[in-house]
This record gives structure tokens, C-alpha cells and sequence, in this order.
């Protein structure tokens, strides 16, 4: 049957009551938002960015570059499209909160005896600070509107930066994290979305030009394109994400990175308009800022959650931290941690006493090397046994094969 013709459709009459009504309540949730120390908060649509993160988001799957973060592909189909996460959602507001760092983050890779810990974990945990902030202003605005409101914070499935370039905060950089024009590098970012309809706000435009400066400062060459992060590559998945032994490709790349990685942050030119946090609760702590490496690998796990109470570098645990920590040993150069390291060959964890012996295998020379292998017969585990073998091949010279692997070994 043929269809009915179209009727011509009217315009819907211009509702200024309720277009005044969305201004007024985007000032007030807006203000709100200043007001709980957030630095800049804007308005995006929900269908703002499916176009684009979709097939972006797909095509980093399929490429791998999530690592072993299988939640991102679990995920996805919400995380892509706001839409899909929340269907009700008319509306989102991007919030970005100041951690900017009172000195150089470059600087304390130079300190090899010394931790550097990334500028965004050296006090409190983000996550805990700014989603209570999240939920105060929400529970506001939801009083005020009588709508409903949902907040998210970096664990949930949403993707924040394109959210937050489309709502004008900033633009995702070379390096793929969002870049402001006031803040430089260093904007936590969250999120509000409501069933309220508000205006939305200009996208930001991408003033990158021909600068590839994060690209080129990158230690283990994470990017295989402009805007694309191979997190298997990269420092700050490494240190925090990834479990088990850190692959031998990138240990010498780690330098002194213990956790997180801040290089192709820092070095982004439009620093320079950056200003220091003035939120107290994201200033360096004192302790944090270059801790000795000696010092953190006597930590055991009551005095590791003491010392990181608060702090995200609880979440990845004492064994996982103290593996970095023994890798930035490794690459000290620092006779004096061989002891500290040794003890390490005693820990409870193998992923412990497998970077202790490739640390101790760049801090001694080959004699003094094997005497200590000697002594340390009892290991059974594998993976600490293949640390011994190739630490010893490479220390003698013995010939490997194609995988890296000592030949002769069974
Ligand atoms: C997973 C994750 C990581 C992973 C992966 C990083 C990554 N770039 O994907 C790891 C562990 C490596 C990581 C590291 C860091 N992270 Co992180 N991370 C996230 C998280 C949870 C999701 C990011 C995401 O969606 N990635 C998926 C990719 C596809 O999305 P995308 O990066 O936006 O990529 C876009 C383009 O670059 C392009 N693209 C990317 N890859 C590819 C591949 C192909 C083939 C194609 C075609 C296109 C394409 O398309 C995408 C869509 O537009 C967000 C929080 C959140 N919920 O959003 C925080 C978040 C991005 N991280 C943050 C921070 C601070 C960091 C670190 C600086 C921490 C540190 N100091 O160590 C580093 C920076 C490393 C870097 N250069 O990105 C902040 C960034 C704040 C900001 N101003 O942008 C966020 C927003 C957390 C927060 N709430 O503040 N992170
Ligand atoms: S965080 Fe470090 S390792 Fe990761 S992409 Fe940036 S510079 Fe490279
Ligand atoms: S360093 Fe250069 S290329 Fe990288 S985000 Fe900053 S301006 Fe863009």
C-alpha cells in the first residue's frame, strides 16, 4: 500500500518559558558546580559523540591496544554511546578539576636513587574526592529540578575525553588525553547526566598544529599514531594495570617511574598556562614527591596501605608496587639498594623475587652475580627460575634464542 503523503509539519511554537527555564537551571547547576571547586564545567548532548567513539573505540579493540583491560571491550557498546548507558539522559555536564603540580614532573627522572610517583597520585585518591563532590551537586540540582541525575567518575563506562572536547573544555591532544587552553595537562574530569534538558556549549577545536612533542618524549614509543594509545606500551598501564612480571622490553625504559607515567603531559607546550591545584587534597604530599627507593622497598603491607592510605597507589597493591619499585632499582645504578634488593629475593610474592633478580643482575657485575646465585638454590617457581637463567645468560654472554630465552634450557 502506497504511503500516506506527508503533511507539511508546523514548527513547534517557541517555548521561551522552557528555554529560559534550561538557561536558569544550567546557571544554577553550573555555579554549583564552581562553587565545589571544580575549575570548569560545561554542557554537552548525549548524541554528541557516538559518530565518533564508536568506530574509534572498536577499532582500538580490535587492535589490541586495551591490554588486558577486557572491561573496555566489555563494555563498550555503553561506554561509546551515552545513549546506550542511560537512555533517559537528555543532557550531560563535563566537569574538570585542577591537579596541576607545583614543579616540573621531568625533574625527578633525573633522581635515579628516587621514586617518581605520577603528579596525579602523589596525594589523594580523585576518584573518592571528586565523585562525593559529584553527588552533592547532583542531589542539588535533582532537588531544585526535580529531575534525575546520575554521576560518574573515570571507573564507570563512560568515555570523559570526548565528552569533555565536544562539551568545549579542552581537546584531546596528540597524546589523547584532553588538553585546555587555561589548565594545560592537568584536568581530572567527571561527569553529571540528567533527564533535564539543557543548552549545550561550543566543542573545543583541536590547536595541536604541528607540535608531536608528547609523541616524541614517549620512553616506549606508545603511540602508534597521532591520537591512538597502545596502553601495552605504555608506562602508566605497565606500572598500574598489568599483572605479573612487566615484559623485559620496557623494564630499562621504566627509568624511575614507579607508578604512572606524566612524560607526554609535562613536556605539551600549553602547560605553560597551567596553574598550581588549589585543592589542597590534590597538592604533592611532602613524602611523595621523591621518596628513596631504599625506603619504599622496606615496606611491607601494613606499613605500604599506612603509607598510601588515601592514595590510588593502594589500588595496585604492595607486590605490584613493590615490583616497580624494584625495576627503578634496576635502572639506578645505585650499588648501595643491592642489599635492600636481596632481601627482596626472600619475598612471599614470585612477581617480587623475579624483578629482584633482574634488578640485582643490572647492579652487580657477572662474578659477584653468580656467587649470588649460588646461594639462592631453593627457588621453584618458573617464571623466577627463567629470571635467573636469562639474567645469568646475559650476564656471561651466552648465546639466546630468537625469543630472548637462554639456549640450552629445559
Ligand atoms: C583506560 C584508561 C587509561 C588506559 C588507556 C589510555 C588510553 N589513552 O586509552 C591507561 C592505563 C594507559 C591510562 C593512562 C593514563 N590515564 Co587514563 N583513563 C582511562 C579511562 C578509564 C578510559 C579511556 C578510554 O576510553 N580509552 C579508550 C580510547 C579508545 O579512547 P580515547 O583515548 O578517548 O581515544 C580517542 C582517540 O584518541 C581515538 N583513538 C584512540 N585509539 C584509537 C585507535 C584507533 C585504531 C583509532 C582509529 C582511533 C583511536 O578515538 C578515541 C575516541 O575519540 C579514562 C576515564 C574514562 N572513563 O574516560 C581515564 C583517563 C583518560 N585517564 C586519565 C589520566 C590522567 C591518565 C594518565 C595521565 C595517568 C598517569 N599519569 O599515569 C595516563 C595517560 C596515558 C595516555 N597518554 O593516555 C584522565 C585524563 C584526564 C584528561 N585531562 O584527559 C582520565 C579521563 C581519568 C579522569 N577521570 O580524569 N588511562
Ligand atoms: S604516559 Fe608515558 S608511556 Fe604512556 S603514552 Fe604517555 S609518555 Fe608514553
Ligand atoms: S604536546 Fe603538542 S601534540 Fe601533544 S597534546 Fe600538547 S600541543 Fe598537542
Amino acid at each position: 500500500m502506497p504511503a500516506a503523503p506527508m503533511q507539511p509539519s508546523k514548527p513547534a511554537p517557541l517555548d521561551l518559558a522552557s528555554a529560559e527555564k534550561a538557561e536558569t537551571f544550567k546557571a544554577f547547576l553550573v555555579a554549583e558546580a564552581l562553587a565545589a571547586g571544580f575549575d570548569v564545567a560545561r554542557v554537552v548532548a548525549p548524541d554528541a559523540i557516538a559518530e565518533q567513539t564508536v568506530p574509534a573505540l572498536n577499532a582500538y579493540i580490535a587492535a589490541g591496544h586495551h591490554a588486558s583491560m577486557d572491561w573496555l571491550a566489555q563494555t563498550a557498546e555503553r561506554r561509546s554511546d551515552p545513549r546506550v548507558l542511560w537512555p533517559e539522559v537528555q543532557s550531560i555536564l563535563m566537569l574538570g578539576m585542577n591537579y596541576g603540580p607545583d614543579c616540573d614532573p621531568l625533574e625527578i627522572l633525573r633522581h635515579r636513587d628516587k621514586a617518581a610517583i605520577s603528579v596525579y597520585a602523589q596525594n589523594r585518591d580523585y576518584h573518592d574526592l571528586i565523585k562525593g563532590r559529584l553527588k552533592g551537586i547532583a542531589g542539588r540540582f535533582a532537588a531544585r529540578t526535580g529531575s534525575d541525575v546520575k554521576v560518574f567518575v573515570d571507573t564507570a563506562p563512560v568515555m570523559e575525553k570526548p565528552l569533555a572536547a565536544k562539551a568545549g573544555i579542552g581537546w584531546q591532544g596528540k597524546h589523547s588525553n584532553l588538553v585546555s587552553r587555561e589548565f594545560g595537562s592537568w584536568l581530572f574530569l567527571g561527569s553529571i547526566f540528567t533527564t533535564h534538558k539543557l543548552p549545550a556549549d561550543v566543542p573545543a577545536t583541536d590547536n595541536c598544529g604541528s607540535c608531536r612533542a608528547c609523541l616524541d618524549i614517549c620512553p616506549t614509543n606508545a603511540f602508534p599514531a597521532p591520537y591512538q594509545v597502545d596502553a601495552r606500551r605504555c608506562i602508566s598501564y605497565l606500572t598500574i594495570e598489568h599483572k605479573g612480571p612487566v615484559p623485559h622490553e620496557f623494564r630499562q625504559a621504566m627509568g624511575n617511574r614507579i607508578y604512572g607515567c606524566d612524560d607526554c603531559l609535562a613536556v605539551c607546550p600549553w602547560n605553560k598556562f597551567a596553574r598550581q591545584a588549589h585543592e589542597a587534597k590534590l597538592q604533592a604530599r611532602d613524602d611523595l614527591k621523591a621518596p628513596a627507593l631504599a625506603d619504599l622497598l622496606g615496606l611491607d603491607d601494613p606499613a605500604f596501605r599506612t603509607l598510601f592510605s588515601g592514595s590510588p597507589v593502594k589500588r595496585i597493591g604492595r607486590d605490584r608496587f613493590i615490583r616497580n619499585v624494584l625495576i627503578a632499582c634496576g635502572n639506578s645504578a645505585d650499588a648501595g639498594l643491592i642489599g635492600p634488593c636481596r632481601a627482596c629475593l626472600q619475598d612471599d610474592s614470585a612477581d617480587i623475587r623475579g624483578a629482584a633478580v633482574w634488578a640485582l643482575s643490572r647492579l652487580m657485575d657477572a662474578d659477584a652475580f653468580a656467587t649470588l646465585r649460588l646461594g639462592a638454590t631453593g627457588e621453584t617457581d618458573a617464571q623466577v627460575l627463567f629470571e635467573w637463567h636469562l639474567a645469568e645468560s646475559q650476564l656471561t654472554g651466552r648465546p639466546q634464542d630468537a625469543d630472548g630465552n637462554p639456549q640450552g634450557l629445559n
